[in-house]
């Protein structure tokens, strides 16, 4: 340990003591992780980050996640005493009910906490989305200087990403594409300080992760630097070294878990438990700290930390005060930039708006969605996003509105190459960054492979629009690998996630100002590959039916329904080709206008379930109990909504290689089956 002063030591030690004691009196959490970085962080948050512990929302602060999100107590520390609205007592109740010191960070009960980390590499995903968006804003927002016209220029948008990763952060392959991703694209605000203690939970990194960190990161095209985590000058100067750096830049500090424990620092021990009453006295008389009393902040070290207070006003101050001579220069860009930061949508953005009519002929619902996000992508300037290497098939690239690269930050189309774990990381950041409305597309089967991320995403209620194309069998030759089957039940799980399946291109239209509109929590698009009707709507009911998550498309003739017929997407019109097949049958339902069936398309549960019982019931009425329910996935969850005396035509198994036309015919997505099943289910409720 080199130059530090009693002062330095006093604090760093403040942090470790708080984590250490936090973790003994909840009986639970990681204390190693805190000790062993806390002397980094502290170097970080007192003498690089600016911050306004006041005004945590300061659009252009730097942004700090800690991707390690386990070692929570570390950023609790930091919180509390650099003067957040984090009080001590909430510390003192650390993972308990109703307070906000959960066991990781989550992004909303805690000020200051930007991400909500925890399963390891998301946090390093975020950090890359918030300094893509960074960069996305400062080039569209900031204005260059004009030498010749004596014009200094404005610098709205400048600031760094930093974070906080862990051995098991760098062992997670989404880190593995997000940092390759960020290499390529030069972010040069990005500052990683990887806490190299090398051992994880189950002992030695030896055992599992032994290649070369450093070269890597190198290969990847980072700035990558060694420093002592002990070290105060040298991480400073790594740090300013990293700034000045036009790459992405990782310094990877080594450092002990559980640093100043005698019995547990460098073992696994320290990581998920408390030290033990014990440990702790030893802990604490081994940094030269009172074991009495717990929770002891020195009146020193306090002083210290807020001084974070005073800079942070300042920061914001002078920053306002430089907004403000933008604001009078350019009042369009300033008034574009406080809606942007309010996640507001322009007015008119949805002028554009194309409409579909069914005598166009038909279309694919992720063409309609191509044509819809380029008929808005001009009055929505923050509307940014792209494809894990699928923009050609899922037909989201914004035309004329240039691809984002290093040399070209303004540009709106994301290549985010094959990639969809790093992309919805990315994503995510990029909404925590605030500014920008991103979207990320791949085919539905491959949302799997960013399932964590979406999670999140769901979880932090981020408005994140995923555009999942090919979203049945329906793809065709391509075969089951590439069909999903158990992804719109498994989307439809997450909590606070809106999956929206559009029947033809006017309902697509119509979920598009639904996902735009809907600023809490992810979206996401299920949209064909196959071309599908557009639907007659001069007979049919109004595609705007789609806001409410199910609506009555096409009535039975002649009062209450017989059956009702719910469908999804693709499978939409082909049931309203079973309701006239139904319609002709008259022996049945012994009455000359035949089996009355009533069709329902219902292209999203979670916008159905937030509609009123009344309204509900009148689109499902309860007394109608012959319902069958026709989608191209998994059954699963569908007998919630045609009940017991109810049937769903769905596929049990995996999808199989044919021209799409016959794998219809051979899973029953035909109108003549549908019609089949439906009078099967009411000769059976007769009898
Ligand atoms: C995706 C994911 N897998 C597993 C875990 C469980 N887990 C928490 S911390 C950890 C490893 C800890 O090692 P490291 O990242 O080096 O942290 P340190 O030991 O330094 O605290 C694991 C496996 C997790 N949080 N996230």
């Amino acid at each position: 340990m080199t130059q530090q002063t009693e002062l330095d030591q006093l604090c760093i030690n403040t942090i470790r003591t708080l984590a250490v004691d936090a973790v003994q009196k909840a009986r639970s959490g990681h204390p190693g992780m805190p000790m062993g970085t806390a002397a980094m962080a502290y170097v970080l948050w007192t003498r690089f980050l600016q911050h306004n512990p006041v005004n945590p929302a300061w659009p252009d602060r730097d942004r700090f996640v800690l991707s390690a999100g386990h070692g929570s107590m570390l950023l609790y520390g930091l919180l509390h005493l650099t003067g957040y609205d984090l009080p001590l007592e909430e510390l003192r109740i650390f993972r308990q009910w109703g307070s906000r010191t959960p066991g990781h960070p989550e992004h909303g009960p805690t000020p200051g906490v930007e991400a909500t980390t925890g399963p390891l590499g998301q946090g390093f995903a975020n950090g890359v989305g918030m300094a893509i968006a960074e960069a996305y804003l400062a080039a569209h927002f900031n204005v260059p200087p004009e030498p010749a016209e004596g014009c200094p220029g404005h610098k709205i948008v400048d600031h760094y990403v930093y974070a906080i990763v862990s051995d098991g952060d760098l062992m997670e392959g989404v880190a593995s594409e997000a940092a390759s991703l960020a290499g390529h694209l030069r972010l040069g605000k990005l500052i990683y300080m990887y806490d190299d203690n090398r051992i994880t939970i189950e002992g030695s990194t030896e055992l599992t992760f032994t290649e070369d960190r450093g070269r890597r990161f190198e290969a990847y095209r980072w700035h990558v630097q060694h420093a002592d985590g002990y070290d105060l000058e040298g991480i400073a100067a790594a740090i300013r070294a990293a700034q000045a750096d036009p790459r992405p830049s990782l310094i990877i500090a080594r450092t002990h878990i559980g640093y100043g424990s005698p019995n547990k620092q460098d073992t696994a021990e320290v990581h998920g438990a408390p030290l033990g009453e014990e440990e702790v006295r030893l802990t604490k008389e081994n940094l030269g700290w009172p074991s009495e009393p717990s929770f002891l902040i020195p009146d020193q070290a306090l002083a210290d930390f807020q001084q974070a207070v005073e800079r942070g006003r300042a920061w914001e101050a002078e920053w306002q005060a430089r907004f403000e001579t933008y604001a009078a220069e350019y009042p369009n860009l300033a008034e574009e930039w406080r809606m942007a930061m309010a996640g507001d949508l322009p007015a008119g953005w949805d002028v554009d708006l194309p409409t579909f009519r069914s005598e166009d002929g038909p279309l694919a619902t992720r063409v309609a969605s191509g044509k819809v996000l380029n008929a808005i992508a001009s009055h929505l300037p923050t509307l940014i996003g792209g494809s894990a290497d699928l923009a050609p098939s899922c037909k989201t690239y914004l035309n004329g509105h240039g691809d984002f690269s290093a040399d070209n930050p303004g540009g709106r189309n994301f290549h985010f190459g094959v990639r969809e774990h790093a992309m919805g990381g990315i994503l995510n950041g990029m909404v925590l960054h605030g500014g920008v409305i991103p979207f990320g597309s791949t085919f539905l089967v491959f949302s799997d492979y960013m399932r964590p991320s979406i999670r999140l995403a769901a979880m932090m209620e981020l408005p994140v629009v995923y555009v999942f194309t090919h979203d049945s069998i329906g793809i065709g030759e391509d075969g089951p690998t590439h069909q999903p089957v158990e992804q719109l039940a498994a989307l439809r799980a997450i909590p606070h996630l809106t999956v929206i399946r559009p029947a033809d291109a006017a309902e697509t239209v119509v979920a598009w100002r639904v996902a735009l509109e809907h600023r809490k929590g992810p979206v996401a698009l299920l949209l064909t590959r196959q071309k599908l009707p557009v639907l007659d709507r001069a007979v049919l009911a109004s595609a705007d039916g789609l806001a409410r998550g199910a609506y009555v498309l096409a009535e039975a003739d002649g009062g209450r329904p017989d059956v009702i017929l719910i469908a999804t997407g693709s499978e939409v019109h082909v049931a309203l080709a079973a309701q006239e097949r139904l319609a002709a049958c008259t022996e049945l339902s012994r009455s000359e206008q035949g089996v009355k069936a009533r069709v329902v398309s219902m292209p999203s549960w979670k916008l159905f379930e937030r509609q009123p019982q009344s309204y509900r019931d009148a689109v499902l009425p309860p007394e109608v109990t012959a319902r069958l329910a026709i989608e191209a996935g998994v059954p699963q969850g569908w007998y919630r909504y045609v009940g017991d005396g109810g049937e769903v035509i769905g596929i049990e198994g995996f999808g199989a290689s044919a021209p799409y036309e016959v794998l219809w015919e051979k899973y029953g997505f035909t109108a003549e089956n549908i019609a089949t099943r439906a009078l099967e289910m009411l000769e059976r409720g007769e009898t």
